[in-house]
């Protein structure tokens, strides 16, 4: 009696627009790139792409900043190349999740610039704006200001307005009915084009309390429990899915949902009528590196939210996204002995979870953190505007570069690594950001060619869990939670059970399962050489079938 979805049973795989593949030199990958490549990504046998916004936009924070929800941003092409895209991907079997940005928009967007050219215009209160005269606004912290500080003066009303994230990132006013109208109705714009599903970035920030009460002592050791329940979220989005979800058969997913697994819970209860899943940033939110954080605390988040959702609800499983630093970077292990292994580890992870897998392009080839070592190789306003206010304090500038080294964004956003040609077959031109130097090395070309690569692994691993339920809907079990080297859990599902184990250090290990394993069918393993022993060898990853 499982309640079964398309969506549930997807993987889906997440492209950066900008670093995937540049059709005409200027360095910068658009969407005729995207299509000269849909092969490569049918052949991967994933089922939706998402991709990261492709709309209008200045570019203060690579298109998270949407100055025209109804146009293509220029780099990236025009609509005449967003609908053969779509085309093409649909003919192809491949469904297509846009990221919706609409917790802000670009201060170049018209409803910004009409809203602060007076206080009487009609846009004034698609924004929140606070009057000068009335003092300084009650505090807001601001995750890209250089002065944290999420209120910006704007003299030309003499008035302030609020910005979550950047100064050119304004926050939509959600309590205006006429701000939701006009957004639905663009969404509806898009899914009449016949989009699949939208991911709803920063969402859970959009309610604010607009009395705007003092922030509490020690807020900004957990903001997201301030800011990411506000009062009338719930119904936005149980008015948004009456007004725009309910009429398609589409995925909806939300980039955040709270602090705690109940919050989450709230998002996607199918009674509550909102979204379909939500992905939570405690397990990436959780540390530096697994070896800073250690396993156990890390099992104990994916267990402590499966029991939450055992009964209804869904939610994403990830290990990194255009907001991280690559998943092999983080959870294993990138030093040339290990790479290739962990890779595959980790990919196992995340196909043989319960949730929808989101994959991140280029995770199938092991691609790694580039660690630049010079502030100028940066083009994020997060790195860089953490540099300049450190700056001005005065900081450990040295410290602070060789921590990005870690966790900067951009060690998750280099080109896409095609080939061991020039700029790795990314672009004839000058690449906007730089391209890992190991593309001769690590590169989709040659892992064509071998049948061991981490490429061909992923494309198995994709396969086993589209021909296999239990790795979609089956009970999940944590195993051995206290083993500090391995993750292991079952899967079961009507009579079938998997029972999936992986090691997450680079010596052997074991595991204590209480399961008998003579006789299990081996569904999958990383390493192509039998083992000799009970341990499980360094980043091993078995799926056994019991
Ligand atoms: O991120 C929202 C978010 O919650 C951020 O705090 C995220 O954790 C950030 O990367 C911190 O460094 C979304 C997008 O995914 C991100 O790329 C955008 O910059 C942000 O919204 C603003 O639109």
């Amino acid at each position: 009696n499982v309640d079964t979805k398309w969506w549930k049973e997807a993987v889906v795989y997440q492209i950066y627009p900008r670093s995937f593949k540049d059709s005409d030199g200027d360095g910068v990958g658009d969407l005729k790139g995207i299509i000269s490549k849909l092969d490569y990504i049918k052949s991967l046998g994933i089922d939706a792409v998402w991709l990261n916004p492709i709309y209008a936009s200045p570019n203060d924070d690579n298109g998270y900043d949407v100055s025209d929800y109804r146009a293509i941003m220029k780099d990236f092409g025009t609509m005449e190349d967003f609908d053969l895209m779509l085309k093409e991907m649909h003919k192809r079997g491949i469904k297509l999740i846009m990221d919706l940005v609409v917790n802000h928009s670009s201060d170049e967007h018209e409803w910004f610039k009409q809203s602060r050219s007076s206080r009487d215009n009609k846009y004034r209160d698609y924004y929140h704006w606070w009057p000068a005269e009335k003092g300084k606004p009650p505090y807001r912290w601001s995750f890209f200001d250089v002065n944290s500080d999420a209120w910006k003066y704007d003299a030309q009303t003499n008035s302030y307005y609020l910005h979550y994230f950047s100064q050119k990132q304004p926050d939509l006013n959600w309590e205006n009915p006429k701000v939701r109208e006009d957004i639905y109705d663009m969404m509806r714009w898009w899914l009449d084009k016949g989009i699949d599903g939208f991911r709803m970035d920063a969402f859970q920030f959009a309610s604010k309390d607009t009395t705007w009460p003092e922030l509490p002592k020690g807020y900004e050791k957990n903001i997201i429990k301030y800011y990411g329940v506000g009062p009338h979220l719930h119904d936005y989005l149980q008015e948004m899915n009456k007004e725009v979800f309910s009429k398609y058969d589409i995925m909806t997913v939300a980039e955040g949902a709270g602090s705690s697994p109940q919050d989450a819970m709230l998002f996607v209860d199918p009674a509550r009528k909102e979204l379909n899943m939500a992905y939570h940033f405690e397990s990436v939110d959780i540390g530096k590196h697994l070896s800073d954080f250690g396993l156990i605390k890390y099992k104990a988040i994916f267990s402590r939210y499966d029991k939450e959702f055992k009964d209804k609800g869904w939610l994403a499983i990830f290990l990194a996204n255009h907001d991280q630093p690559r998943m092999v970077s983080k959870f294993g292990n990138d030093s040339p002995e290990f790479r290739t292994i962990s890779s595959k580890m980790l990919s196992t992870f995340l196909m043989t979870m319960r949730g929808t897998p989101y994959y991140y392009y280029g995770d199938e080839l092991g691609m790694d953190n580039i660690r630049f070592n010079n502030i100028n190789d940066y083009h994020d306003l997060d790195t860089r505007n953490k540099y300049i206010a450190l700056k001005n304090k005065g900081g450990d500038l040295e410290a602070f570069l060789e921590g990005e080294k870690q966790t900067a964004r951009e060690n998750g956003r280099t080109p896409f690594q095609w080939d061991a040609k020039k700029n790795a077959g990314f672009t004839t031109g000058t690449p906007w950001l730089k391209v890992n130097p190991n593309y001769t090395t690590v590169n989709a070309d040659q892992q064509e060619k071998d049948p061991n690569s981490t490429l061909n692994y992923f494309r198995k691993l994709v396969q086993l869990r589209k021909k296999n339920p239990t790795l979609v809907y089956g009970k999940f079990e944590l195993i051995d939670e206290n083993n500090p080297a391995i993750f292991a859990y079952t899967r079961e599902l009507n009579g079938e059970k998997l029972l999936i184990v992986l090691n997450f250090t680079s010596k052997n290990a074991s595991v204590k399962t209480g399961i008998n394993i003579k006789g299990a069918k081996v569904l999958m393993n990383n390493y192509t050489t039998p083992s000799k022993s009970k341990e499980l060898r360094p980043y091993e990853a078995v799926i056994y079938q019991l």
